[in-house]
């Protein structure tokens, strides 16, 4: 009887610890610096280009297109540090974001360049590159 349970206890430990290995994979691989994918999309002939904001913005850096009516969507999700003090000094933007919700910012019809985003002490950033 105590056998069968110290086999069940040890095979649970296992998959376990198997589940936070995988989990931990993904998450490297999601923090990578390199082009975003899966962050931008188009709907209804808008482009929306999302980015989490908390200890920093996420991803990075993202890829989008050019000359297509784009709203950035900017997410905060129990952010207290500074990457909620949002400033993006192109368009003439600035604003403490709540510490949670959504900041939908209309960013017109982008043309080719990038779009930089700061925290007010210009700690952290990020960039969204329009080709
Ligand atoms: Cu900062």
């Amino acid at each position: 009887m105590n056998k069968t349970i110290s086999i069940i206890i040890t095979m649970a430990l296992v998959i376990g610890i198997g589940l936070v290995f995988s989990g931990q994979s993904r998450k490297d691989s999601d923090s990578t610096d390199g082009p975003s994918a899966g962050n931008v999309e188009i709907r209804e002939g808008v482009q929306y280009v999302t980015i989490n904001a908390r200890g920093g913005y996420l991803p990075k850096v993202s890829t989008a297109q050019a000359n297509v009516p784009t709203r950035l969507i900017v997410k905060t999700n129990g952010t207290y540090d500074c990457s909620a003090a949002l400033v993006i000094r192109s368009i003439g933007y600035q604003k403490i974001l709540p510490q949670t919700g959504e900041e939908i910012i209309d960013l017109g019809t982008p043309q080719a360049g990038t779009l930089q985003g700061l925290c007010r002490m210009g700690m952290y950033n990020f960039a969204v590159n329009f080709n």
